[in-house]
C-alpha cells in the first residue's frame, strides 16, 4: 500500500479490517519530514504507527491521544522559533528516540523499524516501510510581492499548517528526489504482492513523493499484481485536508476524474489496473473506462472501518475480474 498520513492510515485501518489475515507493507511517504528544534519529525510514519497502534488524537488525526504540551510553555516562555508547529511531549518523546537513532547512524528504516516494535506489537502482519532512507523535502515555492523575486520557496509544513494553504503555489518540488533511493524491503513488496493498493492520500504531496523515487513507479508498471488505486475527492472536492489547493499547481482538476487521469491506466502509460471513485462520481465512470482505466463507483467515506473494508473489498472483486 502507498499512503500518506491522515487518510493513509484510516484506510490501512479498513484494508486491515477487510482482510485480518493479510500480510500488509505500508509504503509510507517522508516527504512531509521537518527538522524543527533539532527533532527529526515524520508526520506520515507517525500517524500511520499512531493510529495503527492506538494511540493516536482521534479528533485531529495526527499527534498522541491524552497529549499534554508542558514542553511547547516552555519553547514559547524561551521565545524557541518555530511557534506554528504544535509538538507535544507524548510525541516529542518520539522525535527524541528517532533523532538520537539518526545521529547514531541508524537508518531511517531501522529507527521506524524500532518505533514499530511498539506501536505494530499487535498485529504481526502488518509493516511500515519508508517510501526511501535519504532525506527528501517537499518545497513550495510561493507568490510573495514582498521579495525582490517576487516568489519564494517555503517547507510544505510552513505551507500547510502556518500559512493554512493560502498562499498562491507557483511550483511544488520534492527537494532530494533524483538521487532518492527506495527504502530497504520497497521494490520487493510491490513486485512480491498479490494486490497493490493506492490509498485515497494526497496525489500531490503524499502519492507523488512515493510514485517520484526513482525505481518505484517502474516496480509499480511490471509488477504481476494487480494496482488498484481510490479516490479522495468525493464529488468534486476532497473530504479532508486541502488537496484542492494544490492538484492545480500540477495541472490536474480537482475531481475523481482528474486524479484517475493523472495516475493513467496500466494498459496505456499509467500505472491503475482500476480506479474507485465515490458514488458522487458515477457519471465520470465511462469517461475513464473510455480512457482505458477500469472504473467503479461505491462509497468511498472512511467514516468507520467496517465502511473502509467493504469499499476495500468491492475494489479487490472488481480489479480481480477485469483483468
Ligand atoms: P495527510 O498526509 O495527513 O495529508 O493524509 P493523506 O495524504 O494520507 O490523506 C489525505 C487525503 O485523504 C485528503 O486529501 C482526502 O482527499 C482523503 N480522504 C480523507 N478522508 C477521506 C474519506 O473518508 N474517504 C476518501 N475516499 N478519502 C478521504
Ligand atoms: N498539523 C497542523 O495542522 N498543525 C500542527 O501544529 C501540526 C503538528 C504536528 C506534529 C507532529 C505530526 O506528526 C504532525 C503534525 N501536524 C500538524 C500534521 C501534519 O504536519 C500535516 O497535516 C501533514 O504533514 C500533512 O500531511
Ligand atoms: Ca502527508
Amino acid at each position: 500500500m502507498l499512503a500518506g498520513g491522515v487518510g493513509g492510515s484510516r484506510f490501512v485501518r479498513g484494508v486491515r479490517q477487510a482482510w485480518p489475515e493479510a500480510s500488509i507493507t505500508v509504503i509510507a511517504n517522508t516527504a512531509d519530514d521537518i527538522t524543527l528544534h533539532g527533532l527529526r519529525i515524520c508526520p506520515d510514519i507517525d500517524t500511520m504507527l499512531y493510529t495503527l497502534g492506538g494511540g493516536i488524537d482521534p479528533e485531529k488525526g495526527w499527534g498522541r491521544r491524552e497529549e499534554t504540551w508542558s514542553i511547547a510553555e516552555e519553547f514559547t516562555a524561551y521565545g524557541a522559533e518555530p511557534r506554528w508547529f504544535g509538538l507535544g511531549d507524548r510525541d516529542i518523546a518520539t522525535h527524541l528516540v528517532r533523532t538520537q537513532l539518526l545521529d547514531n547512524g541508524y537508518s531511517l528504516s531501522e529507527v521506524t523499524q524500532v518505533l514499530a516494535d511498539r506501536w505494530l506489537a499487535e498485529l504481526p502482519g502488518v509493516r511500515v516501510l519508508p517510501m526511501t532512507d535519504d532525506r527528501v523535502e517537499t518545497q513550495v515555492v510561493i507568490t510573495d510581492p514582498d521579495t525582490p523575486a517576487g516568489q519564494r520557496a517555503i517547507h510544505f509544513q510552513e505551507y500547510w499548517v502556518r500559512h493554512h494553504a493560502e498562499p498562491e503555489v507557483r511550483q511544488i518540488v520534492q527537494l532530494g528526489i533524483e538521487d532518492a533511493r527506495p527504502g530497504p524491503g520497497v521494490i520487493e513488496a510491490i513486485t512480491d504482492s498479490e494486490l497493490v493498493l493506492l490509498a485515497p492520500s494526497n496525489p500531490v504531496v503524499s502519492i507523488g513523493p512515493i510514485l517520484a523515487v526513482p525505481g518505484i513507479r517502474g516496480a509499480i508498471g511490471t509488477t504481476e499484481a494487480a494496482v488498484l488505486g481510490f479516490s479522495g475527492i468525493l464529488g468534486g472536492s476532497p473530504i479532508l485536508g486541502m488537496a484542492h489547493k494544490l492538484l492545480p499547481a500540477i495541472g490536474v482538476e480537482v475531481s475523481a476524474a482528474g486524479v484517475g487521469a493523472h495516475y493513467g491506466a496500466r494498459s496505456r502509460t499509467g500505472i491503475l489496473d482500476g480506479w474507485l471513485v465515490d458514488t458522487a462520481d458515477a457519471a465520470t465512470v465511462d469517461e475513464l473506462r473510455a480512457v482505458g482505466l477500469p472504473t467503479l463507483a461505491h462509497p468511498l467515506l472512511m467514516t468507520d472501518p467496517e465502511l473502509t473494508a467493504q469499499f476495500v473489498r468491492a475494489g479487490a472483486d472488481f480489479v480481480t475480474r477485469n483483468r
